[in-house]
């Protein structure tokens, strides 16, 4: 070939990783479509925020902190959800996603309760009110001070209006900080207006005068949304009482930066600091909204906050019978809670990830979209991951099955030209600011487990064609070329030598610190696999959910009318019992496992240094040859992925193995559900670096045990040699979990990351109202 068609083709190579899929996208063109999800609670990151589902929105949240009580030089203001806050509890008691929300927030002596009602009218996406009542916790606090900060922002590079309306003047700055000029004043409303949200008025209303002991107000221009609490705090002086002669913290009013001429504000704050209890309502209306009789506030707003909350809990019931099943009233609490936040937690992210092939030299930007998403954890990692959130569409889909589609659309948009879609979406300035920049790349030839299989198969599989809406088979009809192109790059580009092996990609061949290479895109990271990554490799999970993608397809293509043959013929050939042993079933360890070239003897050792000399990092020692054969050594999750993706026949004697293997507690049961990974293993509890604590390799995890539940219960209902046992272990486990989480919620909380094995206490971060509230699920016995 010519050097003129190589570069050409070479070219082609660089940008097919950031090229979109060039079939119909399915989210609908305008978010405006949706005018009942329209405004939500879609900043997860932030204790409480307001945002539209627009590239660039209106930004509305609020921040606090007890001026009596605050340290010198520190005032703890609160704003992001941050562990580091050490907040007693918060999260969504109750959020339909839809039309409210109320949210609980304990903090060392206050409690806030922060909800939210949204409301269609005019043709801008309607009005929304936000009310903040603040609490003291002990009665001795009562007439403590504590102040609240509420603002208004556009989001990055966001075009519009922001106009402050000013209170009376009653402040006199004289002598306190002569550097600004601008004069003291409260504020009661903001006007605006951007090209989406029309002409709007947002007015504040505290609670009664008596209370108020100071208000004020900041409006200045901040260059991206990260910078707000920056801003705030700069914007923070030590200011006199004209009246009184009291001295407060207060926003300075106006303020530029000196060579920002045009004075056109992009950040209004409010400031209310009365003394507790206190209350702050915010309204937001759009002047679209012509018929509005009362304002959204006050007794309004009491009333329809309690027939939302009440169609909700009955909804709630309706959906998940845990009353009719006897759990207490605390548990249904709990239950309603986990949800809650799962929902509450769902944001609206814009941007572009970064990403790289084997082709580009430095990494290229992926294109600008939107992501309408859950998220694992709103305090570390507020946004997308992209198994994670089959998992909690499993819970979603079952509460609204519009907000599910409506999502996995989302997703399924942010698929390039090769069928792939990167696996953590940190997109918009907001997300990125929080992700350290070595974890930011996402490369192309690293997938995650396709569970958005398991919430379509869930949606459809026990459904008649005639019961389903109009809606959804146009919806479905619509993703279709999207599933085949994601079916296709996992078929293909995770392909092994021979028909019917897999392996996931990624793994660094060259590491040496690594005490096994990890693999991010299963979704296991640590999870210990063949000690030498070779594409030899067979990873047993991937094939099973390959093995579960080719079911689906099967059956979606039945349900549209589509030519389903060749997912139907890989569903036979992967589900084939006997292939399943011949490639995985070790004989001498009795299990399913991976394959590959495998030591079972590694260890770390610091090499010799020099005296004086730096200590260098730990490396690994290989103190036995490796061999190819199968990763039997180890025992966990891994290996119980033929029963959890349910491919085993009912009288498959490797079942009744697995079974008997399930309950030994020298291996993976505990009291508080499935430990990662046996006891027995070489790497049980293992760091993997010096640096690395062990995470997938002995902790509880709720998703993995939620589909083993899962797949206890399918065996407890077909006939077979091993029903009995399948049953007696479908209780145990699914008791013990529900317990355990319960427990833990109770004594620190939160719902957690993951569970030790040993104590069953909560560990990982925290809140994590991703898969571990799976736990809902598991009480109402909902695995369709
Ligand atoms: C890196 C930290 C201050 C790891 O739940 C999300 C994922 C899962 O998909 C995956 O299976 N978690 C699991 O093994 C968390 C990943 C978090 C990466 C954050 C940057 C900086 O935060």
């Amino acid at each position: 070939i010519s050097i003129v068609s190589w570069f050409v083709y070479q070219g082609y190579l660089e940008t097919r990783v950031n090229s979109p899929l060039t079939e119909n996208k399915v989210v609908f063109p305008t978010s405006h479509d949706f005018p009942e999800r329209y405004w939500g609670s879609f900043r997860p990151g932030v204790y409480f925020g307001m945002k539209s589902r627009d590239t660039h929105s209106l930004l509305a949240g609020l921040m606090w902190f007890m001026p009596d009580i605050a340290a010198a030089g520190n005032l703890n203001l609160r704003h992001l959800c941050d562990q580091g806050d050490n907040l007693e509890q918060y999260g969504w008691m109750e959020h339909d996603g839809r039309n409210f929300g109320v949210q609980v927030i304990i903090d060392k002596f206050i409690q806030l309760e922060t909800s939210f009602i949204t409301k269609l009218g005019g043709n801008h996406g309607g009005d929304w009110t936000a009310r903040i009542h603040v609490e003291p916790r002990m009665k001795e606090l009562v007439g403590q001070q504590v102040t609240l900060f509420f603002y208004l922002t556009l989001d990055d590079n966001g075009k519009g209006l922001l106009q402050p309306i000013r209170m009376i003047d009653n402040m006199d700055m004289s002598g306190i900080d002569t550097n600004q000029s601008a004069k003291f004043l409260g504020l009661s409303a903001v006007h605006g207006h951007t090209e989406r949200l029309g002409d709007f008025r947002v007015s504040f209303h505290h609670s009664d005068q008596n209370s108020i002991v100071h208000t004020a107000f900041l409006s200045t221009t901040v260059a991206s949304p990260n910078l707000v609490k920056d801003a705030l705090q700069s914007g923070l002086r030590l200011m006199e009482d004209k009246r009184t002669k009291e001295r407060h913290i207060s926003l300075a009013g106006v303020l530029f930066p000196k060579e920002d001429t045009l004075k056109q504000p992009n950040l209004v704050v409010l400031q209310v600091t009365g003394k507790l209890p206190l209350q702050l309502e915010v309204v937001y209306e759009s002047n679209s909204f012509a018929e509005r009789e009362t304002m959204l506030r006050g007794e309004t707003y009491d009333t329809l906050l309690q027939k939302h909350r009440k169609e909700f809990r009955n909804q709630f019931e309706s959906k998940f019978h845990l009353q009719k099943k006897g759990f207490s009233d605390e548990e249904q609490d709990f239950a309603v809670s986990a949800m809650s936040n799962l929902i509450g937690g769902i944001g609206y992210f814009y941007g572009s990830s970064k990403v790289q092939s084997v082709h580009n030299k430095e990494p290229v930007p992926y294109w600008n979209a939107p992501l309408y998403t859950a998220v694992p954890s709103r305090s570390f990692f507020p946004r997308g991951f992209l198994w994670d959130e089959g998992f909690h569409n499993l819970i979603i889909s079952q509460w609204d099955r519009e907000i599910s589609f409506d999502i996995m659309a989302h997703w399924f948009d942010l698929m390039n030209v090769e069928g792939w879609i990167p696996r953590e979406q940190i997109l918009g300035s907001e997300a990125r600011a929080r992700v350290p920049d070595e974890f930011v790349v996402q490369r192309n030839n690293q997938g995650n487990p396709p569970t958005f299989f398991l919430v379509l198969d869930a949606m459809f599989k026990n459904r008649p064609v005639r019961d389903i809406s109009t809606l959804e088979l146009e919806q479905l009809n619509d993703m279709w070329p999207r599933l085949v192109s994601w079916y296709n790059w996992f078929n293909t580009s995770l392909h092994g030598p021979e028909p019917g092996s897999y392996y996931w990609r990624g793994r660094d061949t060259a590491s040496v610190r690594e005490l096994n290479p990890k693999s991010l895109s299963s979704g296991l990271d640590d999870y210990p696999r063949a000690s030498h990554p070779t594409p030899d490799e067979r990873h047993l999970d991937l094939r099973c959910w390959i093995t579960l993608a080719a079911k689906v397809m099967a059956s979606i293509a039945d349900i549209i009318g589509r030519d389903g043959r060749k997912y139907h013929e890989a569903f036979v050939f992967l589900s084939d019992n006997k292939l399943l042993n011949a490639q995985h079933w070790s004989p001498t360890a009795k299990r399913y496992a991976d394959f590959g070239l495998h030591s079972s003897n590694v260890t770390l050792r610091r090499p010799k240094s020099n005296p004086g000399q730096p200590k260098p990092d730990k490396i690994r020692v290989v103190l036995e040859e490796p061999t190819l054969r199968y990763v039997d050594d180890t025992f966990g999750y891994v290996n119980l992925f033929p029963l959890i993706i349910e491919i085993l026949q009912p009288d498959s004697p490797q079942l009744g193995q697995l079974l008997l293997d399930l309950r030994s507690p020298n291996l993976l049961w505990t009291k508080y559900g499935l430990r990662s990974l046996s006891k027995t293993s070489p790497l049980y509890n293992k760091r993997n670096t010096e640096h690395d604590p062990p995470y997938w390799r002995g902790p509880i995890w709720i998703n993995v045990n939620y589909l083993v539940v899962r797949a206890l219960h399918h065996y407890s209902t077909v006939e077979g040699p091993h029903q009995t046992r399948a049953t007696l272990l479908y209780n145990e486990l699914r008791e013990n979990l529900i317990a355990n989480i319960f427990r833990e919620y109770k004594r620190t909380g939160y719902i957690w990351e993951q569970y030790n094995d040993a104590s069953g206490a909560g560990q990982g971060c925290r809140p994590f109202t991703g898969w571990s509230t799976l736990v809902l699920l598991l009480m109402s016995e909902t695995y369709a």
